[in-house]
């Protein structure tokens, strides 16, 4: 079976939940960010369980590029790993994924349960806290195995969600090294600012692999603070030309950098026979009452990103068929595209 596209992620469930910002004041969350759950943090599954608008919803950064990618694409496209638990989570995953047309090779197992996301929505803004479980148990030889292998090599496109930076950068290198070796495209999502502030080395060590680094305004600022760039946390320009000239094994493909700025302008830094070439594109606008959550928002917009690389479409068009998956995804509830389907 040849599917062009692998991603790699943390498969996870989310409970969607709208809150008010007490509730966010009480756990030390913000607004807007992406965290794995302290101790601290613990009693908010609890308390989503009891919370009259909760809604279980297939998340996982990856696994939603995943889905949002296959939806675009013809059948058999996408295949998605990860680490799930044995338990009614992961059938509701398996329920979504299947909706999608998704294939997954998960790793299951048993002693552990399916992650879950407690994904707070206040106003347009969402803060996710997350209990890993069974995903942060992923190893890099579930990939080895051979029939796993097999969907690897007949692969051209490789996405990986940098949240898996916590879990096996070991998985990372793997399918870097591959790529690179076999001049197939590699591309990871920094995911959110922990990652490049607290997950500075595995990040630094797949940079090198990757023909495609996509990330937000946030993460980009998070990036240029933990690597010391003397640059403003603001010169997102700055950080994309930074990160695009630095060292790449396969030297037969450029690097592309990607930052998307919520409803600014998003980025895109290429480097073209050594020079850097910027560029702007203006985002889809959305009036405030088209906007039903910004839950996987920046994953619709690899989704619909990885997905126009698949279809042979060039940068330009591919941030287009971005911002268009976005601007649909953040007309559904969660990460989650319209049935029946929308086209682009
Ligand atoms: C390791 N962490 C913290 C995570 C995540 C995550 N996916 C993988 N690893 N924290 C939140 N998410 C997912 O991000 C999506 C929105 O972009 C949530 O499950 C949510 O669907």
């Amino acid at each position: 079976m040849s599917y062009p596209l692998v991603c790699l992620g943390n498969p996870l469930l989310d409970l969607q939940v709208d809150v008010e910002s007490d509730f966010l004041r009480k756990y030390d969350l913000k607004d807007n960010d992406a965290i794995l759950a302290e101790e601290k943090h613990l009693p908010i599954y609890g308390e989503v369980l009891q919370n009259k608008s909760l809604q279980l919803l297939a998340g996982g950064a990856a696994q939603n590029t995943a889905r949002g990618a296959q939806y675009i694409l013809p059948e058999n496209s996408v295949v998605y790993f990860g680490a799930v638990g044995k338990d009614v989570y992961a059938e509701k995953l398996t329920e979504a994924n299947t909706k999608y047309g998704l294939k997954t090779q998960y790793q299951v197992l048993e002693e552990q349960s399916t992650g879950k996301c407690a994904a707070l929505i206040y106003n347009h803004h969402r803060s996710l806290v997350t209990d890993l479980g069974a995903a942060n148990h992923f190893k890099a030889s579930h990939l080895q195995k051979p029939e796993n292998w097999e969907f690897v090599s007949n692969a051209k496109y490789f996405y990986i969600g940098g949240f898996h930076f916590t879990v096996s950068p070991e998985a990372i290198q793997l399918l870097g090294k591959h790529a690179a070796e076999t001049n197939k495209v590699f591309a990871i999502n920094f995911s959110a600012p922990f990652i490049p502030q607290f997950f500075k080395d595995p990040l630094d060590a797949a940079i090198p692999y990757t023909d495609f680094v996509i990330a937000n305004e946030s993460e980009a600022a998070a990036y240029a603070e933990s690597h010391s760039l003397d640059l403003a946390p603001t010169d997102v320009v700055g950080i994309a030309k930074h990160i695009a000239q630095l060292p790449k094994v396969n030297s037969a493909r450029s690097r592309t950098v990607v930052f998307t700025q919520g409803t600014e302008p998003t980025v895109v830094v290429t480097t073209v026979d050594g020079e850097l070439v910027v560029k702007e594109y203006a985002i889809r606008e959305l009036s405030a009452d088209q906007v039903v959550d910004t839950n996987g928002a920046g994953d619709a917009f690899a989704s619909g990103f990885m997905a126009s690389l698949v279809l042979g479409e060039d940068v330009s068009k591919a941030v287009s068929r971005g911002q268009w998956a976005a601007s649909v995804s953040i007309q559904c509830v969660g990460p989650a595209f319209p049935f029946p389907k929308v086209e682009y």
